[in-house]
């Protein structure tokens, strides 16, 4: 029993030595096979023994063949590890190989402009409003002030879905809707997406976004709708921004306004510029006080309460402000065009 245990202990010396010595991961297949082959590996060896001992004897001893057994298993595990582990690495990736690129979107130039003028709004103590793009012919034409068949309607140059639906072809319902549904005092922007019969070109789409303001209350006057705008402009683009109003016509604004700002190209320098044709002005929003009819229309007394409207298109402004030659260039989706553009 003495020698037995002098033997088991001398295994695991020359064990340990070997393995120490051991350089790959064949001779760690070598020395599993010497210390635990099934057939003549020396824990096999050892245990075959056991059959001549009493049995307190082979009790202790099983447990030192064992201990022996599980040593030698788990040093050439972690052995193995070490010898295999940066092999298969390498096998499977070819570190010659360039890395993969990550495709990063961006937010689109369009959204990064409405969030901007919304912000600016927003300051202001406006609220943003949302609406259906279906409307029905009576919340984008009649409580417009537009008459059926009237030749102003063909100005908006809009896509039917039926007789009496269609796609709203301006955000301006939104906002009737807005006055039907509660009482002044109103302050809202309404951004979203709207829909003209156009065939694309530089500077038309058939679906673009466009942005519209309402503010109805006691005593407001054409200066509020001016003071309004101008900071707006000015905050939106800088401070010094020269601005102009100019008279217009809308169905449903009575006076209107268009309203003009310095060519950013040009600064009035070139009288050839292509973006503002030489003018040194360039039309920016449309605007007007809230016609008395329309406000009748939703039930609010033109008696006790104004208002003044205005509308923009989102796409125009941002190819004026960042300087994009085509329309078209927002929905192609091309990411070397989307990620151009950050907004301060
Ligand atoms: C433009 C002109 C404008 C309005 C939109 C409006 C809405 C209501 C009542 C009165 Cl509910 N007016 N909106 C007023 C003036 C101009 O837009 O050139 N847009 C791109």
């Amino acid at each position: 029993m003495k020698d037995f245990k002098a033997r088991v202990e001398d295994f695991k010396k020359k064990f340990d030595k070997a393995l120490a010595g051991a350089k790959d991961g064949k001779s760690l297949q070598e020395l599993r096979n010497t210390y635990l082959s099934r057939k003549k590996g020396v824990v096999k060896s050892l245990l075959e023994e056991l059959k001549a001992f009493k049995p307190e004897e082979k009790s202790k001893a099983g447990k030192m063949l064992n201990t022996l057994k599980n040593h030698v298993q788990k040093k050439l595990e972690t052995a193995q590890k070490k010898f295999t582990a940066p092999e298969t690495i390498e096998k499977k990736i070819d570190l010659t190989l360039p890395g993969e690129k990550k495709y990063w979107g961006a937010p689109h130039p369009v959204v990064l402009f409405q969030q901007k003028i919304e912000n600016i709004f927003i300051s202001m103590g406006f609220s943003i409003e949302e609406g259906p793009e279906i409307e029905t012919d009576y919340y984008n034409f009649e409580a417009l002030n537009f008459p059926p068949h009237h030749p102003a309607r063909d100005d908006w140059d809009t896509l039917y879905l039926s007789d009496d639906l269609l796609l709203r072809t301006h955000t301006s319902p939104v906002q009737i809707r807005a006055m039907e549904n509660r009482k002044p005092p109103i302050r809202i922007i309404v951004p979203g997406r709207v829909y003209r019969r156009e065939t694309p070109d530089p500077t038309h789409l058939p679906m673009f976004y466009q942005v519209e303001g309402l503010v109805v209350d006691k005593g407001i006057t054409f200066a509020h709708l001016k003071g309004t705008l101008e900071y707006f402009l000015k905050t939106l683009f800088y401070e010094k921004l020269k601005i102009r109003f100019r008279p217009s016509f809308f169905p449903f604004t009575e006076p209107s306004a268009e309203v003009d700002i310095e060519c950013l190209v040009c600064r009035g320098e070139d009288d050839k510029c292509r973006v503002c044709k030489g003018t040194g002005w360039k039309e920016i929003l449309g605007s007007g006080m809230v016609d008395p009819q329309v406000l009748k229309n939703v039930n609010i007394d033109p008696e006790k309460y104004s208002g003044f409207a205005f509308g923009m298109g989102i796409e125009r402004t941002a190819m004026f402000a960042f300087q994009i030659p085509d329309m078209r260039y927002f929905f192609e989706n091309d990411l070397r065009f989307i990620r151009q553009f950050t907004l301060k």
